[in-house]
């Protein structure tokens, strides 16, 4: 397997994120999708909690934090649209309605699709993202959590800007995200949208804030960030902010991979549109001595540590 070209690589370290076009073949698309269709219609709404994925970036709502989301890191989860329950619960049993069919109700599936379902699994854990992983300079990549992102219509909520190391902290910072377009994603279906270089020191791409288990209490918190801010190699004065100028939202064909670096500022918008826009991403940290995998991550290993993408 040969990774990435000299020029990708630069590319992905110049702006933060690397477009590879018709990385799956259609028939992994398929292979996958069908996975999606079979868990999004057969798990059981009885015993669901009724988890809503929220991200606390409005006044009313908290980051999703309960058991259910906390103890997913080895398990195949759902979480539901905000949008897809009626304000009013059910008034003789007391719990939440939904307002959709449950499969078009789930905002993402989460946090282990790369170890429990073989196709999902056949596309994470590979030799092709191993020489990847390899052109990316990392020593022992381990791959630590997976969703499936469904951008349901007209309901699938908006993922504020954020940098993905500040929810997989290691230190120093090294996470890179593998994100695969499963259908079209483009304007109007809540495509990813880039802050271009915004990963730099000299734009101001410092973790500043971690997205932590509290402490003493259930639930999750953001913190201020005391640790290392940059990864190796990346230790740049900070000489000013992100701008919006900068972003570039992404036109995506279904098969594309989309390398994210843990540093850059990423988001996507509600999808307004009547097409879904489902997206399965993996997120990849350096597991070898000398970076250290935070303990106050929301996010904790399994009995056996993280995935190695390196067999
Ligand atoms: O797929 C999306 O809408 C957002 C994904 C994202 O931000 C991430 O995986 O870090």
């Amino acid at each position: 397997m040969t990774g990435l070209t000299e020029a990708q690589v630069a590319s992905f370290h110049e702006n933060g994120y690397l477009v590879l076009p018709d990385y799956l073949s259609q028939t992994e698309i398929n292979d996958v999708l069908t996975e999606a269709n079979t868990l999004l219609h057969n798990f059981d709404l009885d015993t669901h909690p009724l988890t809503q994925f929220t991200t606390g970036d409005d006044d009313t709502t908290d980051h999703v934090g309960d058991d259910y989301f906390l103890e997913s890191g080895d398990k195949i989860r759902f979480f539901f649209e905000k949008d897809a329950f009626s304000t009013s619960p059910d008034p003789t049993t007391g719990r939440a309605t939904l307002l959709k069919p449950k499969n078009l109700a789930v905002n993402k599936i989460g946090h282990s699709l790369h170890t429990l379902s073989p196709p999902f699994k056949s596309i994470s854990l590979n030799d092709r993202n191993a020489a990847i992983a390899k052109s990316l300079g990392f020593i022992d990549p381990r791959v630590l959590q997976s969703m499936l992102i469904c951008k349901q219509p007209s309901i699938g909520g908006a993922v504020p800007s954020h940098q993905d190391s500040e929810f997989l902290y290691t230190d120093p910072p090294s996470a890179v995200g593998w994100w695969y377009a499963l259908q079209d994603a483009g304007p109007g279906n809540g495509t990813l949208g880039m802050i271009k270089g915004s990963h730099k020191g000299a734009k101001g791409g410092h973790i500043k804030r971690r997205f932590v288990r509290k402490t003493g209490a259930s639930g999750t918190e953001f913190i201020v960030n005391e640790g290392p801010a940059l990864p190796k190699g990346m230790e740049e004065e900070k000489v000013s902010e992100p701008s919006e100028d900068d972003l570039e939202i992404l036109e995506v064909k279904a098969g594309s991979l989309v390398l994210i670096h843990g540093n850059v500022l990423h988001k996507s918008e509600k999808n307004t549109s009547e097409r879904s826009r489902y997206a399965y991403t993996f997120h990849v940290i350096e597991g070898t001595e000398g970076w250290e995998y935070d303990q106050r991550n929301w996010l904790q290993p399994p009995k056996g540590g993280f995935s190695k993408l390196y067999q």
